[in-house]
C-alpha cells in the first residue's frame, strides 16, 4: 500500500461484492437464497449468543463474515485460461492446487481445473475449469475449436490493464476499478447469447453437457457464486421448504435438530472457524451456558417467522428444485467441505449461427450451490476421508433413491459410513487427521526451560500447549463432480477419443505459465512454523529429536515467500479490531 496502488485485496473485495451483485440481478432465486442464509446465519448466531455469554455478532458484521464467495467458470482455450490467472493475479489470487476432473471415476468430466485465491486467509476462490478438446474424437474436436476461436472475452482494454499493472506493480483506485467493470460488465457476464446450434445439440445428445456450456456461449459466465453457511443442514431445510419440497412440519423437525446441534457442538473451536474477526483472547473469554430446548425452539420461531416472510415464496420463482443429499462428510464429522445446491435452472438463450440464421431455445447449466468450510485434513485424514465417503458412495449406488424415499433413514446410513471419522478438533489432532496451528501458552512460557516431554499432546494436555484447527481452504474433486452430474441430470462421461489423453499439473501450469501452490504444502509448512515456534517458547528446541526438527525445518521452509508472516499478521490484525 506503500507504493500508492490499490490494496489488491481491497481490490478482491470489491470484485465479489460486485459480481454478487450482478449475479443476484442475473439470477433471482440466487438473491432469494441469500437472505434465506443470512436468516439462518442470524438464528446459528443467537444460538451462539445464549450458549457463549459475551458473543454477540452485530448485522453488520454478519454481512462481513458472509460474504466469503466461490465462483466457478469454465473456460475454453488455452490462452484465455492464461488471461484468467493474470487477470487473478491483479486480484491477490494465485492458483492452488490441480483437479484432474476426467479421472474421477465414472463422474468424469472433459476438464482439468485450477482453484485461484489468495495464499492465506482466503475471502475468495474461483474455481476455473479448462475444456481438454483432446477428451474428443478429432471431428468433434476441431468442431469445438474452431467454435472457440472465435470470441474475444477479454477486452483489449481488460488486456492493457492487467499488463499495466504486471508492468508497474499495482493499479491504482481508479484502474482497479476499471478492471472490476471489465469483470462484471464482460468477463465473468452471462449474455443469454450463443453460437453455432448445431454443435451445441450434437455435444448436449452425446452427453457432454459442460463441453456445451463451454463451447457455445460467448463469455466465462459464472457458473455459480458459492456463499458459505453456518450450518447446512438448517440452510438445506429451510430452502427445501420454501421451495415447496417439504412441509413446515418437516422443516420444524430438521431445524430443531441443526440447531440443537449448533447449542451442542458450538463451542470455542466453532467459534473460531466460523468467525474469522474473533480472536483465539476473545472467544476464550466468552463464559458458555446451558441453553434450554425452550430456548432453542423459541428462536426458531423467529426464524420460522422471518422465512414465511412472501417475498421467500420462492416455489413462484423459475427452479428446478433442490439436490436430494449434501456433499462432503457427514454433518457431524468436521472436516473439509460440506457443499449443497439448488439444481440449474432453465434459463432462455439465442443462438446466432455462422450463416445468421437464430434459434431461441433454454440451456440449463446455472446453479446454487452453498457451502460450509471445516478443518484441512493431513494426508492420513484426506485418506480415512476417502475410504469413508467411498463406503458412502457404494451404498448410494446400491440404492440410489433412497434420500429422496426417506432422508432420515439415508442420513443415519450417511452418518455410520463417517463413525470411524473422530469428531471432536482435540482428537482429530492428536491423531494426525487435520492440521493444527500450535502456540505456547503463557503458563508454558512461564515454565520455558525446566519442561521434559516434547510430546504435544501431553503439553497441549497440561494447558502449556494450545492449538486451534486450520481451516480448509480448497475443493473436492469428487463433491464438484457430484454436484456436476446431478445438476447436469447426467452422471458422469467417457473419452470418445481412441485413447484418454493423461492430464497433468505440469500440463495446466505451462498453459498458466506460472506455478500452481500446492495446498497441502502451505497447511503443513503452517503448522510446522507454528511447532517450531512453540517448541522456541518452551525452550524445549535442543530436545527434539535430530530428524524430528529437521522434517520440522524442511516442511517451514517449503512454505511459499510470506506465507507465514501474513498469516500472523492476519490473526493480529483480527485480535485488534
Ligand atoms: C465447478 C465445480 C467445482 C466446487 O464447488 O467443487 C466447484 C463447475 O461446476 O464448473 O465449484
Ligand atoms: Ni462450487
Amino acid at each position: 500500500m506503500t507504493s500508492g496502488y490499490a490494496d489488491r485485496i481491497g481490490m478482491q473485495n470489491r470484485l465479489f461484492s460486485e459480481l454478487s451483485r450482478m449475479f443476484g440481478e442475473e439470477v433471482p432465486l440466487y438473491d432469494k437464497s441469500l437472505a434465506v442464509n443470512a436468516l439462518c446465519n442470524r438464528a446459528v448466531c443467537d444460538v451462539l449468543a445464549l450458549k457463549h455469554s459475551g458473543f454477540s455478532v452485530s448485522d453488520e458484521q454478519l454481512e462481513k463474515t458472509s460474504s466469503e464467495r466461490h465462483g466457478a467458470i469454465r473456460i475454453g482455450r488455452e490462452d484465455e485460461y492464461r488471461w484468467i490467472g493474470r487477470f487473478f493475479a491483479c486480484f491477490a489470487m494465485e492458483p492452488h492446487n490441480f483437479y484432474d476432473m476426467t479421472s474421477v471415476g465414472a463422474k468424469s468430466q472433459p476438464v482439468i481445473a485450477t482453484a485461484f485465491r489468495s495464499l492465506v486467509h482466503p475471502e475468495h476462490r474461483v474455481f476455473s475449469s479448462l475444456i481438454r478438446t483432446d477428451y474428443f474424437d478429432a471431428e468433434t474436436k476441431s468442431r469445438i475449436e474452431r467454435t472457440l476461436s472465435r470470441r474475444q472475452v477479454f477486452s483489449d482494454e481488460a488486456k492493457a490493464l492487467i499488463e499495466k499493472c504486471e508492468t508497474q506493480g499495482g493499479l491504482n483506485a481508479e484502474d482497479g476499478n476499471s478492471l472490476i467493470r471489465e469483470g462484471v460488465e464482460r468477463i465473468f457476464k452471462w449474455t443469454g447469447e450463443a453460437g453455432d446450434f448445431e454443435l451445441y445439440r450434437h455435444l448436449c445428445e452425446a452427453g457432454f453437457k459442460i463441453a456445451a456450456d463451454i463451447a457455445c456461449f460467448q463469455r466465462h459466465h459464472l457458473n455459480h457464486l458459492t456463499p458459505n453457511t453456518f450450518c447446512m443442514d438448517l440452510y438445506t431445510s429451510a430452502m427445501k421448504w420454501r421451495l415447496g419440497e417439504m412441509n413446515e412440519s418437516s422443516f420444524r423437525r430438521r431445524a430443531t435438530l441443526a440447531l440443537r446441534h449448533v447449542r451442542e457442538e458450538g463451542g470455542l473451536h466453532f467459534l473460531r472457524l466460523h468467525f474469522k474477526h474473533l480472536s483465539r483472547a476473545e472467544v476464550e473469554g466468552y463464559e458458555t451456558r446451558a441453553v434450554s430446548d425452550e430456548a432453542v425452539d423459541g428462536l426458531l420461531d423467529a426464524l420460522l417467522n422471518g422465512l414465511s416472510a412472501a417475498d421467500l415464496d420462492l416455489a413462484n420463482l423459475n427452479h428446478n428444485g433442490f439436490k436430494d443429499s449434501t456433499e462432503g462428510p457427514s454433518w457431524d464429522t468436521p472436516v473439509l467441505l460440506r457443499q449443497d445446491a439448488y439444481k440449474a435452472l432453465t434459463e432462455p438463450v439465442r443462438f446466432t449461427n455462422e450463416d445468421g440464421s437464430v434459434h431461441e431455445t433454454v440451456h440449463t447449466a446455472r446453479f446454487g450451490e452453498i457451502e460450509q468450510r471445516f478443518y484441512a485434513t493431513t494426508p492420513k485424514g484426506r485418506a480415512l476421508y476417502d475410504d469413508c465417503l467411498a463406503s458412502a458412495m457404494a451404498a448410494k449406488a446400491d440404492d440410489p433413491e433412497l434420500a429422496k424415499r426417506d432422508y432420515d433413514a439415508y442420513e443415519r446410513a450417511y452418518v455410520a459410513h463417517f463413525a470411524p471419522f473422530p469428531k471432536q478438533l482435540d482428537e482429530l489432532v492428536a491423531r494426525g487427521l487435520v492440521y493444527a496451528r500450535f502456540e505456547a501458552t503463557a503458563e508454558g512460557r512461564a515454565r520455558a526451560g525446566t519442561l521434559e516431554s516434547t510430546d504435544l499432546v501431553t503439553l497441549a494436555r497440561e494447558r502449556l500447549v494450545a492449538f486451534e484447527g486450520l481451516r480448509y481452504e480448497d475443493f473436492l474433486p469428487v463433491s464438484a463432480a457430484g454436484i456436476f452430474a446431478s445438476n447436469l441430470n447426467q452422471y458422469g462421461t467417457q473419452t470418445t477419443a481412441a485413447e484418454k489423453p493423461e492430464y497433468t499439473r505440469n500440463m495446466l501450469e505451462s498453459i498458466l505459465g506460472k506455478p500452481i501452490v500446492n495446498a497441502d504444502v502451505v497447511y503443513r509448512g503452517l503448522q510446522a512454523e507454528s511447532i517450531l515456534q512453540t517448541y522456541a517458547d518452551l525452550g524445549l528446541l535442543d530436545q527434539l529429536p535430530a530428524e524430528h526438527r529437521s522434517r520440522l525445518e524442511s516442511d517451514a521452509g517449503a512454505l511459499p515467500e510470506g506465507a507465514a508472516s501474513r498469516f500472523e499478521e492476519r490473526a493480529v490484525a483480527a485480535a485488534r479490531a
